[in-house]
């Protein structure tokens, strides 16, 4: 017996149904310009996945504008600085010194987890408007993205296969997608990389956080980051060696590790059961360009990564599909495909401003193998005092409260 495949037409096919994908569709929506999210993983995973929980300024506002953003202004919560906790000299004890955004800057960021945007997302997607996004595909294929028609194939959750004709493909699908490497066969992808020595162990704790601002901690054992996602609950980093199995980390260890590296005079720091299993991420810049080949685009971490020290990732993403976005619509208009050829190079210039900081903020605050250039005595003695100029100086404070409350979208 020989299974008919299915055949749908929609102006613009996404592949993935992360941030970038979601947003994407949405922002289409509300054109009047139909899509198709395709998802490998289910509805209950994507919405669970831990990840991001720093929103930009900018974010904010477009969420606002796009009318998702009710949970978001309910339960958000708006943060005005953060603080930097460091000893000024070898065996001083740790003070904090606040970076306050407010007046650096005017404005703040809003802390927020990406899976209650992405969940957010979903509801005014499939809920409220009933449109499509398929979840558990596989094998998903994209053709013919050199010519005006091309096409995504697919096998669905209940084995049919599929094609998808369209005007344009959208790569959301990751770091991990199949996408950016089609971008690559032709020849022309340039990928411009660094890996960090170390990797973040993150856990998700059940316990009030003593603190309303993030705290980025310098420490002689390596850094650690104090965050929440509610007034019940703590979201804690620590730098560890990249290859770290968390399984080698007693729950007792990981909180004896967080009160040292946190430890300051006036803090507290509240235990509390983990509640999911603590996991350890590797950190890398990545710049993949360009981010287009023929109707093709790249969007987010398809494109590019950024170690999370500058909390960037899930903002670039949104930024990114804004311009996707925008260049559909005139296309859509009226055929014009200026928004196209300059779409890689309009998001090029917000992505390599966000590497730049989110490489400087990782620099500046984790502990570098004094057998290497970085971490040996000139390297952090250069460390102590970018960390000192950094919340000394107006100026330095001023360039990164800007850069880490989201330049505003087309400025860079
Ligand atoms: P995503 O979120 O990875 O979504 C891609 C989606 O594509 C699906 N997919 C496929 N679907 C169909 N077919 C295929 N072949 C597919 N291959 C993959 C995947 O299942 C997935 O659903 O990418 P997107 O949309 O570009 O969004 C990027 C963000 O998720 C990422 O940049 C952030 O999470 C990074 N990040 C942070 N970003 C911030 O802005 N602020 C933060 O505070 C922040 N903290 C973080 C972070 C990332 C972290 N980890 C775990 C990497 C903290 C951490 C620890
Ligand atoms: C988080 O809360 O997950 C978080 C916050 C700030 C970062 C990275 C992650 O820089």
């Amino acid at each position: 017996m020989t299974t008919q495949r299915r055949e749908h037409r929609t102006r613009v096919g996404i592949v993935g149904a992360g941030p970038a994908g979601l947003v994407l569709a949405a922002l289409l929506a509300r054109e009047g310009i139909d899509s198709v999210v395709l998802e490998a993983r289910s509805r209950s995973y994507v919405e669970a996945r831990v990840r991001a929980g720093v929103l930009e300024a900018p974010t904010v506002e477009l969420l606002r504008g796009m009318g998702v953003a009710g949970r978001l202004d309910r339960e958000g919560m708006p943060h005005h600085g953060i603080s930097l906790r460091f000893a000024e000299a070898p065996g001083e004890p740790a003070r904090d010194h606040r970076i306050d955004f407010a007046n650096l800057v005017g404005t703040g960021i809003t802390v927020y987890g990406q899976q209650e945007v992405v969940k957010d997302l979903l509801a005014d997607r499939v809920d409220d408007a009933g449109l499509p996004v398929e979840f558990d595909v596989s094998g998903v294929a994209v053709h013919d993205v050199d010519t005006a028609s091309p096409s995504i194939t697919w096998t669905g959750a209940d084995g049919a296969e599929n094609l998808l004709r369209c005007d344009v493909v959208a790569g959301c699908d990751g770091f991990h997608g199949i996408t950016r490497e089609i971008v690559g066969d032709g020849g022309g992808l340039t990928v411009a990389e660094r890996v960090y020595p170390f990797g973040w162990l993150g856990v998700l704790a059940k316990a009030a956080p003593t603190t309303d601002e993030l705290v980025y901690a310098h420490h002689d054992n390596g850094f650690a980051l104090y965050s929440m996602r509610s007034p019940e609950v703590t979201r804690l980093y620590l730098q560890v060696p990249p290859e770290t199995d968390p399984a080698d980390w007693s729950d007792a260890r990981i909180w004896d590790e967080l009160h040292t590296r946190l430890a300051c005079e006036g803090f507290t720091l509240n235990e509390g059961e983990f509640l999911e299993k603590p996991g350890v991420t590797g950190m890398r810049s990545m710049v993949a360009s360009p981010m287009r080949r023929g109707r093709l685009f790249l969007a987010g971490d398809a494109a590019h990564i950024v170690p999370p020290t500058g909390a960037k990732g899930m903002n670039l993403a949104i930024a990114d599909v804004r311009v996707l976005a925008e260049a559909v619509t005139r296309f859509r208009a009226d055929g014009d495909e200026t928004g196209f050829d300059g779409y890689s190079a309009t998001c090029l210039r917000r992505v390599w401003r966000a590497e730049h900081f989110s490489w400087f903020m990782t620099s500046m605050l984790h502990r570098f193998d004094p057998a290497t250039e970085a971490g040996d005595a000139f390297g952090v003695g250069l460390q102590r005092s970018q960390l000192r100029y950094t919340v000394t100086s107006r100026a330095a404070a001023t360039s990164l409260a800007e850069n880490y409350v989201g330049l505003p979208h087309g400025a860079c």
